[in-house]
């Protein structure tokens, strides 16, 4: 049944990214791909042997790169081929199967057979060169076997490192290539991803329609995406804020050694929710290398409950103050206990009406503790849900920080993200009449209440909107 499926449909569109060793041509595959297993590597000759990425949606190829290595011999190639009887164009590919079939078993030429056959088995040419460095006549040589290759073709000109030749590489390309464009496979956003493909269709007419095809398929893979992303978020919003922790006592009241370890595991239940959370993000955008993204997530690294984090994070004290009010979401117990007089909000005002613009959260005054139950043996201590005003704006602001890092970052990236927000993100993106919004969800979950089918409504729309925003 499965394998029944892709050999039906074996005519989509396949295509050959080859160049120069370490010009970017696996980045190129990686991102196109959506693929992040791609190796990719500083050094020429990461890539040894071809490889097909297969774009699959709803386990249907909807097109597939091919990951090549560099050319190593193109001199030699290109003597051979001129060395042969001369034939007209039609029959030009022959002269370069016939290289393939001649040389299969010769080290020589290793890297050239793997570029060349996918080429020769019907996969449009991909070139690839690195605008940054200066043109030069060597690449003559590797565009003339291209050419020898009778394929559709079209170069790509990637900006690897800071200089920009880009005039000079256009008026060699387009010598040898019909379609020159710039494309960048680490920077490059989900419109500029599409416009490449949109010129990828125009290489050979009976391509045209299944590309387009999957033009479509990828903006409603990338909506859906979209909304998957805002509903996970919105679902760990909702799971942590009304989380509450109980664990049995054995006494009468809770003893401090009872109380510390339940605010604990309240506080890393917290934390594991948040994790589990961009996991699931993250396999939601295809970045399935999970430990490879967990190292580079700085966000890792500024826990949920640091300062840092609420101050990157968090609302400012001003914010926080219209937020509250405005919700009424300190009931009758008016602005002095909000600044910091009542031990629910102790913790996390204080700072932020001490320090100015950074709001800090207190570890211990996060959460209610309560002790429950009459009867002896059933006595238990619960913690939580959380009443801290600005803890849910710093959990919403990480996790729509961290969606859009990953919602943005292309399959070719490899190495470190930098946490380049310094603050207040919340703030600038969820403005103070979302906020209204907002709170009418985290009103209900701070008494402990399942908030209004409505009211959820409206607070998806808003997470929705601000993720938007940031992509
Ligand atoms: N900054 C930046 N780096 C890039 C870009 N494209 C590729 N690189 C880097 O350039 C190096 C080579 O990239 P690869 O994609 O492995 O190049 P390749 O052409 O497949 O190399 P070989 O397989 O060795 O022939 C890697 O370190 C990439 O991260 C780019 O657009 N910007
Ligand atoms: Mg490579």
């Amino acid at each position: 049944m499965y394998s029944s499926q892709e050999s039906l449909n074996n005519d989509y569109p396949k295509f050959a990214v080859v160049g120069h060793p370490n010009k970017g041509k696996s980045s190129i595959v990686s991102s196109l791909a959506l693929d992040d297993s791609v190796q990719i590597g500083d050094t020429p000759g990461t890539t040894q042997v071809k490889r097909g990425f297969p774009l699959k949606v709803d386990g249907k190829i909807i097109y597939e790169l091919f990951d090549t290595p560099g050319f190593q011999r193109a001199r030699r190639v290109l003597s051979w081929l001129n060395e042969q009887e001369p034939v007209s164009a039609d029959k030009k590919g022959d002269v370069v199967r016939a290289f393939i079939a001649v040389h299969r078993d010769d080290e020589r030429f290793i890297d050239e057979i793997e570029l060349l056959e996918p080429i020769m088995n019907g996969a449009g040419i991909i070139y690839v060169v690195d605008a940054s460095k200066p043109y030069g006549s060597e690449y003559e040589t590797e565009m003339e076997i291209l050419r020898w290759c009778g394929q559709p073709s079209m170069a790509i000109l990637n900006l690897i490192g800071e200089e920009d030749y880009t005039e000079q590489w256009k008026s060699a390309l387009g010598h040898y290539f019909r379609m020159v464009r710039t494309f960048n496979p680490i920077k490059a956003t989900f419109r500029e991803h599409i416009e490449l493909l949109d010129s990828m269709s125009q290489l050979k007419e009976e391509w045209t329609k299944s590309i387009k095809v999957a033009i479509k398929v990828l903006e409603d893979l990338q909506d859906q995406k979209i909304e998957q992303t805002v509903d996970s978020i919105v679902s760990n919003m909702l799971k942590t804020l009304s989380y509450v922790h109980r664990q049995k006592i054995v006494g009468e009241s809770a003893t401090t050694d009872e109380e510390e370890k339940s605010k604990l595991s309240y506080r890393e239940k917290i934390i594991k929710f948040e994790k589990e959370q961009e996991k699931n993000i993250e396999s939601i955008w295809n970045h399935r290398s999970i430990e490879k993204i967990e190292n580079m997530l700085v966000l890792d690294n500024v826990g949920l409950f640091s300062k840092e984090s609420a101050s990157i994070f968090g609302l400012s004290q001003q914010q926080l103050i219209i937020t509250g009010a405005s919700a009424g979401a300190m009931g009758g117990l008016g602005i002095d206990l909000l600044l910091g007089g009542g031990s629910l909000f102790l913790g996390s005002l204080i700072g932020g009406a001490v320090g100015g613009v950074g709001a800090m959260i207190g570890f211990d005054n996060l959460y209610e503790v309560k002790v429950l139950g009459q009867s002896i043996g059933k006595r238990e201590l619960s913690v939580g849900p959380m009443q801290n005003l600005n803890f849910p704006y710093i959990l919403l602001g990480r996790s729509l920080y961290h969606a859009s890092v990953i919602a943005k970052r292309s399959h070719a990236m490899r190495g470190d993200i930098n946490l380049e927000q310094e603050e207040f993100l919340t703030e600038q993106i969820i403005d103070s009449e979302m906020r209204k919004t907002l709170e009418k969800v985290h009103v209900s979950l701070r008494k402990g209440e399942e908030p209004k089918e409505e009211d959820l409504k409206a607070y998806k729309k808003v997470l929705k909107e601000s993720f938007l925003g940031l992509l």
